[in-house]
């Protein structure tokens, strides 16, 4: 389609382009059932769920779709410029709801589904995840994706269809344990394929030199081996169906898939040998959260999709009859992470090597294109490469990371960087541990614009890690803090606070978060509060049932539900969480009569299947809950819950039924967070340190309506400076000493009591995440939650003040700031 010429629109009413509206259930019922028996070829009287669920995709894709053909032709009409989103995640969910809530179609589905004698909720809950993401940085990248539609910016996602995305996880007896998610098992009704945007991905083999031999003139790489890049479309429709984009997954397979010579001799494991090896790139997501599996296939996995993306990307520019020099005025390019930071190395020896650019005039364009952000400062998570690996794998951009590295090493010298320390810290090759490509240094020097997620981040990431960078291209680095889809954090998960929201606020606060702010001149109101409480009720009561079912667990839907749920981290300080919680069981144990408040901790997130000491932290939030939940003495008044194999779906669940959301991490470890902001959004109070967004939270809600606790950054890192030592914390505390007692003793493994020493001893010991420290500043905060949680107009009152300030958050902010400051482009106007 976008090989069309470039002068107008394709001649002649070829596509029906934007399909008309649905106006009535029995055209909508048809058109559903007309792709169950046409396109499925099943029968409406045996239709399972399943069955209806890709009907009603596969009739939804059709809108969609003739939205994104529409949006990609006013794109290429109008020579507007295009924003490309690189990214090795995606975490999206399911996305049926989402389609229907951004055409508006929900009410008319359900009814159509209901004359066809299925069920809506059933059907909706017959879609798997999409589970192609790890946590924060993919589900961002799914919620911006779903922005820049809503914005109407023309953009394409590109990432990886992995064939198994992030693990189910189980827990058996406590101990987590992961099995492979079968996501495209029944097929993927929303994805098209693209074979004609194939394209084939080198690895190996030599470069030809052709012109001198500093690596700037152009080369021939022979790759020793190819692998096929096949293209996979699913179209992201925006809110209100304004505009739509789509997300490009690229799977891997051989390009000659079968060596039918060696199937005919009897071979037939070998016939299939280099489809195996070549599959292998989009078969599985690595599962590590902040530090990079550090293996070949994961560097093969950032090349091949990195050059498979860019290779759509020049051919789309040179169809549309673009010069290359143009390339800055219609692409930008956004590295998610360093994760595709090859890129920019890929650009240069494409346009070099293929185009015959000059190599000033392609560092121009490339630098012109390429903005990266950086979504961690945690040293374990900077990705190096070694030398030795590049040069196997890729050594004609092994030659170019050279020669890029030696002119801005030069370019730094004479900006006066020219010690040999400044050089060595600044130099895209680190030497202190083996020689390793630096991508974080590459995406630097290689980007116009370099963002942090969070104010604390950014100013972080000046004063650490890129300091030196920083001072010698004092405007690059910029903030934009993350943000979230209001459509579905808000909308789609929690339907009765946005009724409720429309009822007081009007039609607008659907599309214009700050209408949300209007809630502050009710938060007193005794009508507005007593239908949140009843909303929030509902959704306990929801969560809780699922609890009931998944656990056998029965909660109180009148308890305080203290939720704590993302990736298990030891920075995340979950840990910190269940030895307040054995505390909190002590101490209500030793006085029961003492006016608690009922209290259920919820948990849920998945460990790194590598990460042991994540793991064990796991093992022993179960082994508390079972302890807990079985005392007849704390019954009533304290529940620990850990809700297995966390994820989008559960997440939209768990979120609208909070009360307070944890985010306690280690002040500065943190770089944004986003779940903060989808529960404050949602109501819930936030007990958190002052890291990542919890301080613009903060700064937005009100200091009273939020509860803070514990060291600042700062205050982290003199401690670490000063050496620490976590005894003298646990000796002044009898609360903290207590409950560490009580894990090391076997209270929670009988008959082990060495169960958790790693945990222990780590705690007594080294305290790298600041548990101890925190931790009795943490025990009074969860005493002011308590103390409010019974002053019931109080607590509600900064409830309603929570979701009244988060309006800043919503992830079309965001993808506004990057589209202004970042890209330069606008929304396409219609
Ligand atoms: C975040 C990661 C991450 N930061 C390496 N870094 C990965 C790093 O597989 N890997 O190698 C995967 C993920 N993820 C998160 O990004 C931050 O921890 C959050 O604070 C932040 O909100 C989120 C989005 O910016």
């Amino acid at each position: 389609h976008s090989d069309l010429p470039a002068s107008g629109r394709a001649p002649g009413p070829a596509v029906p382009l934007a399909l008309a509206p649905i106006r009535s259930v029995a055209d909508w019922r048809d058109a559903i059932l007309a792709k169950l028996v046409y396109a499925l070829g099943r029968d409406q009287r045996t239709a399972s769920d399943r069955d209806w669920f890709e009907a009603l995709a596969l009739a939804l894709r059709d809108r969609v779709v003739a939205h994104a053909l529409d949006s990609d032709d006013l794109t290429r009409v109008a020579g507007h410029k295009r924003v490309y989103y690189l990214s090795l995640e995606f975490l999206v969910g399911r996305l049926l709801v989402d389609t229907l809530t951004n055409l508006d179609m929900t009410g008319l589905t359900r009814a159509a589904l209901g004359e066809l004698g299925a069920d809506f909720e059933r059907v909706r809950a017959a879609e798997p995840d999409a589970a192609l993401g790890n946590g924060g940085l993919g589900r961002l990248a799914a919620c911006f994706m779903e922005s820049a539609a809503s914005l109407a910016i023309p953009t394409c996602g590109y990432g990886i269809r992995y064939e198994n995305g992030l693990f189910r996880q189980e827990i058996r007896n406590g101990v987590q344990v992961e099995l492979p998610e079968d996501w495209l098992a029944a097929g993927n009704p929303w994805e098209i394929r693209r074979p004609e945007r194939d394209c084939d991905i080198g690895f190996g083999g030599h470069v030809e030199q052709v012109g001198d031999d500093d690596g700037a003139t152009r080369c021939v790489w022979h790759p020793a081996e190819l692998v096929r890049a096949v293209a996979h479309d699913t179209p992201v429709i925006g809110w209100r169906a304004r505009h739509a984009n789509r997300l490009r997954l690229w799977s891997a397979r051989a390009v000659a898939p079968l060596r039918l010579d060696a199937f005919n001799a009897g071979d037939y494991l070998g016939a299939v040998a280099d489809d195996v090896r070549a599959r292998s790139v989009s078969r599985v997501l690595y599962p590590s959260d902040t530090t990079p599996a550090g293996q070949e296939l994961r560097l093969r996995q950032e090349y091949f999709f990195s050059a498979a993306s860019l290779h759509d990307i020049l051919r789309r520019h040179l169809a549309e009859g673009y010069d290359l020099s143009r390339l800055p005025d219609m692409a930008a390019i956004q590295l998610n992470d360093t994760h595709p930071a090859i890129a920019i190395a890929e650009m240069m020896r494409l346009l070099v090597d293929r185009h015959g650019t000059a190599w000033n005039e392609a560092w121009r364009i490339t630098c012109g294109c390429f903005s990266y952000t950086n979504h961690t400062l945690l040293p374990e998570a900077l990705e190096t490469w070694p030398v030795a690996l590049m040069e196997r794998l890729l050594p004609r951009h092994m030659q170019i990371i050279y020669r890029l590295n030696a002119d801005h090493l030069e370019a730094a010298r004479a900006k006066g960087a020219a010690s040999d320390s400044l050089q060595a810290s600044l130099s895209m090759i680190d030497e202190t541990q083996g020689r390793r490509v630096r991508m974080g240094t590459l995406a630097f020097v290689g980007s116009h614009r370099v963002n942090g997620v969070s104010a604390l981040h950014t100013g972080l990431m000046r004063e650490t890690v890129f300091h030196d960078l920083h001072v010698l291209h004092p405007d690059r680095i910029t903030n934009v803090t993350n943000g979230i889809t209001f459509r579905r954090w808000l909308f789609e998960a929690n339907p009765r606070l946005t009724g409720l929201l429309v009822d007081v606020l009007g039609d607008a606060v659907l599309d214009d978060p700050s209408v949300l702010a209007g809630l502050r001149g009710l938060a007193g109101d005794p009508g507005l509060r007593a239908r949140l409480i009843a909303c929030r009720r509902a959704n306990k009561v929801a969560l809780s049932n699922l609890v009931g079912e998944q656990l056998g667990i029965g909660l109180d839907p009148d308890a305080l539900f203290d939720v704590h749920v993302k990736r298990l981290h030891e920075y995340k300080r979950q840990l910190l969480n269940i030895l307040e919680a054995v505390s909190l069981w002590q101490a209500i144990r030793a006085r029961p009569a003492a006016g608690w408040v009922p209290r259920v901790k919820i948990f849920a997130g998945k460990a790194a299947a590598s990460y042991a000491q994540a793991r064990l932290i796991i093992r022993l939030i179960n082994d508390v809950a079972s302890v807990i939940n079985n005392d007849p003495v704390t019954s009533d008044l304290l529940k620990v819950v850990f809700l297995p194999n966390f994820n989008v779906s559960l997440a939209e669940i768990i979120i609208p039924a909070a009360d307070l959301s944890e985010q306690i991490s280690t002040a500065g470890m943190e770089a944004s967070g986003t779940g903060n902001m989808k529960f404050a959004l949602n109501g819930a109070l936030t007990i958190g340190t002052l890291d990542g967004a919890n301080i613009e939270i903060r700064d937005h809600v009100g200091a009273d309506n939020i509860f803070i606790f514990g060291l600042t950054a700062a205050e982290v890192a003199v401690r670490r400076l000063d050496g620490w030592h976590p005894e003298c914390s646990i000796v002044a505390s009898p609360a903290l000493a207590g409950a560490i007692e009580a894990i090391g003793r076997g209270t929670f493994s009988p008959g082990e009591d060495t169960r958790f020493a790693p945990i222990v001893d780590e705690l007594r010991r080294t305290d790298r995440f600041l548990v101890t420290a925190d931790f009795d500043s943490y025990a009074e905060a969860q005493r002011r939650v308590a103390a409010l949680w019974r002053d019931r107009d109080a607590w509600w009152r900064a409830a309603v003040l929570n979701t009244a300030g988060m309006g800043p958050f919503s992830s079309d902010r965001a993808i506004g700031e990057y589209a202004e400051k970042i890209w330069h482009v606008t929304g396409l106007e219609r």
